[in-house]
């Protein structure tokens, strides 16, 4: 195991190997200024500081899901008033990839609210895949648990990118989630690497987890046996009639804090601050990019939830100086 030093005059901390728990809460711990020049020093070593990569969702397949994932507007076990639909079709799939380009994504990400798919949808899952990285696109998909089989006809259809998230820390995850356990997320992880396809891997923060929780989590991403190349950080949204929809808003430093810390522990990472850019100021999102976030999503829309206009994004954009980053 690496040691690593927490001289606060230090540019960088890059173990090459694993992280323990006391490691990572000394990084969590540290003073707020010694936690963003650390991770803003480790961003500048593998990034252009001013580029980040603008990401769009597509539902695909919303609502009617098996799993109870407490925080989730799409299980069938809550009621939260969403209209369910079917698996979409491949022209407006299309439709949507074409406009998300024209609005300045390069990456496009699509979302299915299954607990794992069906094989008989994996060829037209895999003509969606074709669809989107023949417009040039960055090609993402989500759509629970994967078999090896499975994993490897969407790779070889062309998907760069699987997300599948762990959510939280190994302790906490019982809270969340009854219906799979951390264990078979990690195995569907397993597929996605076998099939040869990148990682895209991450969490919630907000849910009412520990300050251990969240480093607990991270502690997890990092030593999975390759770590993810994407890292998705999600503050909660909260939805009415799912049991977290009621949690105590995280706060603001707390969630910089979980940025700055997997910018450092996944140092090539791509940091992803994804869900509640909503819900968050022009200020707050400026200290995620500081912390070295850099990719959003753009758009409207996540998956069922709101996302900030073009025009108060591409005004962010401009005061800030942010490119968008080539892929
Ligand atoms: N059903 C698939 C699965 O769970 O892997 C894919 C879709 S699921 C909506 C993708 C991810 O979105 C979840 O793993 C979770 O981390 C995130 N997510 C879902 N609802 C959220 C919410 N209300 N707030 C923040 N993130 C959320
Ligand atoms: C991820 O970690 N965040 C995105 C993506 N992966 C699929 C989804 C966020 C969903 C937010 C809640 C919603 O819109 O339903
Ligand atoms: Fe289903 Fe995914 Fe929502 Fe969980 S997060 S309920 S698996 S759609």
């Amino acid at each position: 195991m690496t040691t690593i030093t927490l001289d606060r005059n230090a540019k960088t901390v890059e173990p090459k190997q694993a992280w323990d728990y006391a490691q990572a809460r000394a990084l969590y711990d540290l003073p707020f200024a010694d936690l963003i020049f650390r991770a803003q020093s480790v961003h500048r070593m593998h990034f252009d500081p001013n580029e980040v990569q603008m990401s769009t969702l597509l539902s695909i397949k919303t609502g009617g899901c098996p799993e109870d994932c407490g925080y989730c507007s799409q299980s069938s076990h809550f009621e939260t008033g969403l209209k369910a639909s079917k698996l979409m079709g491949l022209d407006e799939v299309r439709t949507a990839a074409v406009q998300a380009k024209a609005g300045g994504a390069t990456r496009f990400c699509m979302g299915a609210a299954w607990r794992e798919p069906k094989d008989r949808d994996i060829d037209t899952l895999c003509d969606m895949v074709r669809e989107v990285k023949g417009l040039g696109l960055e090609s993402c998909m989500t759509l629970g648990m994967l078999t090896q089989p499975q994993a490897t006809r969407l790779a070889n259809a062309g998907l760069d990118y699987y997300n599948h998230n762990i959510d939280t820390g190994p302790e906490y995850y019982g809270k969340v989630i009854t219906t799979r356990t951390l264990q078979d997320r990690l195995d569907t992880l397993e597929h996605v690497r076998e099939a040869g396809m990148a990682v895209c891997c991450g969490g919630i923060i907000g849910m009412g987890e520990a300050r251990e929780d969240r480093i607990g989590m991270l502690v997890t991403l990092a030593n999975l046996p390759t770590p993810p190349e994407s890292v998705p950080i999600n503050a909660l949204m909260k939805i009415k009639g799912t049991p977290l929809g009621g949690s105590a808003k995280i706060d603001n430093f707390e969630f910089v804090r979980t940025i700055a810390a997997a910018r450092i522990m996944m140092p090539t990472s791509v940091v992803r601050l994804s869900a509640g850019r909503e819900n968050m100021s022009e200020e707050l999102q400026s200290l995620c990019f500081l912390a070295g976030a850099n990719s959003i999503f753009i758009g409207p829309k996540l998956l069922t939830t709101a996302n900030p206009a073009k025009d108060k994004d591409d005004a962010l954009w401009a005061k800030l100086g942010i490119r968008s980053m080539d892929i």
